[in-house]
């Protein structure tokens, strides 16, 4: 499955960019983080030098997309950012029929996919809104990569469970998440090698503190035993634990 020719220059759109320098200065009062144009602008470089596997996860998104689409459904990439995971899924479709709704509330990375995705050819709809609230019709792949962690918990098994509702039978979640431990040693273990991941991408101790404080209450994770309730909850039939490296994890569930 070769990137198709109308994907290819998407694609290096949105996987190059400047470099994230955003905590490389102490600041005082320090900001909570917020996906601003500031964020939208380094968004390529900041995610693949903090989430180890991330574009491991792209890769299987488009072998995924390929497995489970379904002719005549609609695929959505919910929390699409720049819109990378949209565009792997679009690599792995081969069904007729189909389009990816790729959706983020924020404008910053909103107008920064549509320049990135402008070519008609691509099946993905760019739409600014609030998932929360977003209705999911007739879909066959929805992909929540690293987006469930920003909606306040009290917010996340109705959001799940919209999902499952709006999922035709066969239809798939694809769940990526940082997760928390309830174990200390582990969670410090997890901790620990993820910072070295950090600091092996260049990122110096005070970028790491500062985004990481940046982050508190903006992100939060919660246990593996606590998203597979919630899905079981939601209505899921069976979730398969497909990737984990460090804190990040994703979920295939089933409808
Ligand atoms: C990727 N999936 O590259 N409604 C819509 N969007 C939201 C909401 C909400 N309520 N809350 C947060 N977001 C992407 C990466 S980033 C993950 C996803 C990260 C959006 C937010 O604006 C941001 O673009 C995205 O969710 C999370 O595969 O930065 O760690």
């Amino acid at each position: 499955m070769p990137a198709a020719p109308t994907i290819r220059p998407a694609l290096q759109k949105t996987l190059h960019a400047t470099k994230d320098q955003l905590y490389t200065t102490s600041q005082h009062p320090l900001p909570r983080f917020a996906f601003d144009e500031q964020v939208a602008a380094v968004f390529p470089d900041m995610i693949r030098r903090s989430v180890p596997g991330y574009s491991d996860i792209l890769h299987m998104l488009r072998l995924i997309t390929h497995r489970y689409a379904q002719p005549e459904s609609q695929l959505y990439d919910l929390g699409c950012s720049l819109g990378a995971a949209s565009l792997a899924m679009a690599q792995g479709l081969t069904q007729s029929g189909c389009r990816i709704l790729a959706i983020d509330q924020s404008s910053a990375m909103i107008a920064r996919a549509r320049s990135c995705l402008s070519d008609p050819d691509l099946p993905i709809v760019l739409q600014q809104a609030d998932i929360s609230t977003q209705p999911i019709d007739n879909a066959s792949v929805v992909v929540l990569n690293f987006t469930l962690q920003f909606i306040p918990p009290a917010q996340r098994l109705s959001l799940l469970t919209r999902i499952h509702t709006g999922l035709r039978p066969g239809g798939v979640l694809v769940l990526s998440e940082k997760i928390a431990s309830d174990d200390t040693a582990e969670q410090t273990e997890l901790e620990a090698l993820h910072h070295a991941y950090k600091r092996a991408n260049a990122y110096s101790e005070l970028e790491i503190t500062q985004k990481r404080a940046a982050l508190e209450q903006v992100l939060i994770p919660e246990t593996r035993q606590t998203h597979t309730t919630r899905l079981q909850a939601a209505g899921y039939q069976r979730c398969t634990l497909w990737y984990q490296q460090c804190q990040f994890v994703s979920w295939i569930a089933h409808a």
